[in-house]
């Protein structure tokens, strides 16, 4: 006899799902993001990346897992650090640029950020944003403390690459994006996001950063995430999810908000919101007062 723990077919749910034996793929499953969410990876189509004359070769777009490097390259260049310099491509994945056999040669995985550092003899490909932070911060040898700091800052950036899928996949998901708003999904990850605010807070009451008294790739990692989250600037959910009441988070995201390598790292890649905050592509320092999309001529008429 089956389980009926596992039949949801007499539930009186109207939700209720029965599974078939074997998964295929709908392609018209509604949602945002539903065309460009696929079931196999590879690229799709040839396309080489473009490659400009700096060291490092950004591929990436403005969400948060893209500020991030934009930010870590940002504050290196703050520091002084010349080898820093780079170019910063626009991967536009609603239009499925990040299948592209360019783009898929430097990140498998098909997702923004890819970094291409060309420093050395020989191109290294670098993806995943915390690896792309770890890797910036080992190369130019800073903001990531040694010692017991350096594990705690190792802690709270891999903390924030396990974490963020449920605030992202999961929470802003089902809350902003699914095609019809279910109660189950939304339960269930607004519960954990709002428990790994709370992780967040009572660590930011004992420390003014992440990691301890510096600033370091543990907070350019969580910033863009739970730092936005917190300030209500994420999936419209800041009254939801009671964003305000983590005052420890919004301190930190506060303060790290006023750097101008903050500043000035949320504006690349960016291709949405008010124009003087968008900066397409970055390909000198100079770009930011002179390539925004509000400096940009208007396309001629006709
Ligand atoms: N764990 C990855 C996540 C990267 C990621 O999810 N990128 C998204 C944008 S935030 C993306 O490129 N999505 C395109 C797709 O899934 O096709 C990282 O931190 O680099």
């Amino acid at each position: 006899m089956e389980s009926p723990l596992n039949d949801s077919s007499d539930s009186g749910d109207s939700n209720a799902y029965t599974p078939p034996k074997v998964w295929t793929w709908q392609k018209a499953n509604g949602g945002q993001f539903a065309n460009i969410n696929r079931p196999v990876a590879g690229a799709t189509f040839e396309q080489d990346l473009p490659v400009g004359r700096h060291p490092m070769q950004l591929y990436s777009l403005a969400t948060p897992n893209g500020v991030k490097v934009t930010v870590m390259l940002e504050e290196l260049l703050a520091l002084g650090h010349s080898g820093a310099e780079y170019d910063a491509w626009l991967i536009r994945i609603s239009e499925g640029q990040q299948f592209g056999s360019g783009f898929v040669a430097a990140n498998p995985n098909s997702k923004i950020p890819a970094l291409v550092d060309r420093s050395g003899p020989q191109p290294v490909r670098v993806f995943e944003s915390g690896a792309i932070l770890l890797h910036l911060a080992e190369k130019f040898g800073t903001l990531l403390p040694s010692g017991a700091a350096r594990a705690e800052a190792l802690s709270w950036l891999f903390w924030q690459m396990g974490s963020a899928p449920y605030l992202g996949g999961g929470f802003g998901h089902f809350f902003a994006y699914a095609p019809s708003k279910m109660q189950y999904p939304i339960d269930r990850f607004a519960m954990e996001v709002k428990r790994q605010l709370d992780v967040l807070d009572q660590r930011l009451a004992q420390s003014a950063y992440l990691a301890g008294d510096d600033y370091s790739i543990a907070d350019i990692a969580v910033w863009p995430w739970y730092g936005a989250l917190a300030k209500g600037q994420l999936y419209g959910a800041g009254e939801f999810l009671d964003a305000a009441s983590y005052t420890h988070v919004v301190r930190w995201a506060d303060q790290i908000a006023q750097r101008p390598a903050a500043k000035r790292g949320r504006m690349v890649n960016r291709a949405w919101g008010p124009p003087e905050t968008q900066l397409h592509e970055r390909h000198e320092a100079s770009d930011f007062d002179s390539q925004t999309e509000d400096k940009k001529p208007a396309p001629a008429a006709g």
